[in-house]
């Protein structure tokens, strides 16, 4: 029996949170994001409200950027924890409404529906439920994709943002599909963009006509995905995304370095980056490790538990500068990197100075 597979993902998420809390802040050029310092700060655009979109500006976008695209813009910093919070009551509303659910980020989940709803008609007004119900609790809007298969549903979910309901039903999901950009599909970025665009495969109808064997030629594996994610052929189901051991991420330089404050420049910056990443994967971590190689390949490890659980990003640069520095002084450095691990899904409450965790 075919599957019923519905994709969630909130509007201008940061955006419309900011916009809510700050009533003041509804129809204007919202922008947030790290170092705003009213638009003059070295900081990226996390998010914008469609108002600012508008004016072009979007997700990564240096601020400074947003800033000459859009001076009466009101630029925000990130108050991840607020979101998180917001994020955690969303999904345990989505939960509700189905037997498989799996969250993908921290504005973003699946359902599978189908032993929910008899058919897409159902469908639709469940997703209608669903729409008014986080209307109600949160006074936010989100867009839903339904379709049979979840690349399918995702697609669909972003196809008519903000506040959008799109349903593709299984006899029309291939003629759906086929004048899309291939970059419309997930897991094809602006590298493979680029690639298919070199080969003249524009859109997903032109990826589905393509030699599959040609693709697999050139992409491996993902050749063969990619050709029947474009003709809508996707087995994977809904599931609970199985837990997560750690979060990483490698900084190697492009010439070896001693420097201390260079050093310390990209310890910062490899903590900002893993702190994003576990914020948006929903997680708490409880020990930090890092790795640091020297010139002549020789790798040291050093870990930190904390006794606790936490997101704060402080805390990771911190324990990371403390646990690197002993390599610091007298070899050159290759390669550093911070590993995030004991990791807990994690549920916020704020108070005002801090905020605990409780671990679901
Ligand atoms: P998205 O769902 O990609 O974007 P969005 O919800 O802001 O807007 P849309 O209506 O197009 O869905 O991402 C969810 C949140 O994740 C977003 O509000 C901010 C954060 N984010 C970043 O911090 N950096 C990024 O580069 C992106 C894309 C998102
Ligand atoms: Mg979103």
């Amino acid at each position: 029996m075919d599957r019923i597979i519905l994709h969630m993902d909130m509007d201008s998420f940061y955006a419309s949170v900011e916009q809510r809390e700050n009533p003041g802040l509804t129809g204007l050029a919202v922008v947030v994001g790290s170092d705003p310092k009213k638009g003059k700060g070295r900081g990226v655009v996390s998010t914008c409200s469609y108002e600012a979109r508008n004016f072009g500006i979007h997700s990564g976008m240096p601020i400074s950027r947003a800033y000459r695209l859009c001076q009466d813009a009101v630029f925000l910093p990130v108050n991840m924890s607020l979101y998180q919070e917001v994020s955690c009551r969303i999904m345990e509303i989505l939960r509700s409404y189905a037997d498989k659910f799996q969250q993908v980020s921290v504005d973003e989940a699946f359902l599978d529906i189908s032993d929910r709803v008899q058919d897409y008609k159902e469908a639709v007004q469940l997703a209608e439920q669903i729409k008014s119900m986080i209307m109600y609790k949160e006074k936010l809007t989100c867009s839903i994709g339904i379709a049979p298969v979840k690349s399918v549903a995702k697609i669909a979910s972003d196809f008519n943002k903000p506040d959008g309901l799109t349903v593709v039903e299984p006899d029309k999901v291939v003629g759906f599909l086929e004048p899309l950009k291939v970059r419309k599909l997930s897991g094809i970025g602006r590298k493979n963009e680029k690639i298919l665009t070199g080969m003249g495969i524009n859109t997903l109808g032109q990826l589905a006509c393509f030699d599959e064997n040609k693709l697999i030629e050139i992409f491996g594996k993902w050749g063969s995905e990619m050709h029947s994610l474009s003709l809508g052929q996707d087995e994977s189901e809904v599931e609970e995304s199985s837990k997560i051991r750690s979060i990483s991420r490698e900084h190697t330089f492009e010439e070896d370095t001693d420097d201390p404050v260079i050093l310390i420049k990209t310890l910062d910056m490899i903590a900002e980056k893993v702190c994003r990443s576990l914020v948006h994967k929903g997680y708490s971590f409880g020990t930090v490790s890092v790795k640091v190689r020297l010139e002549d390949f020789t790798t040291f490890t050093r870990a930190k538990t904390l006794g606790f659980s936490s997101q704060d990003r402080d805390i990771i640069k911190r324990v990371s500068k403390e646990l690197s520095s002993e390599f610091f002084y007298g070899r050159k450095i290759r390669l550093l990197g911070i590993r995030l691990s004991n990791l807990n899904k994690s549920k916020m409450i704020q108070t005002t100075f801090d905020y605990f965790l409780i671990t679901t």
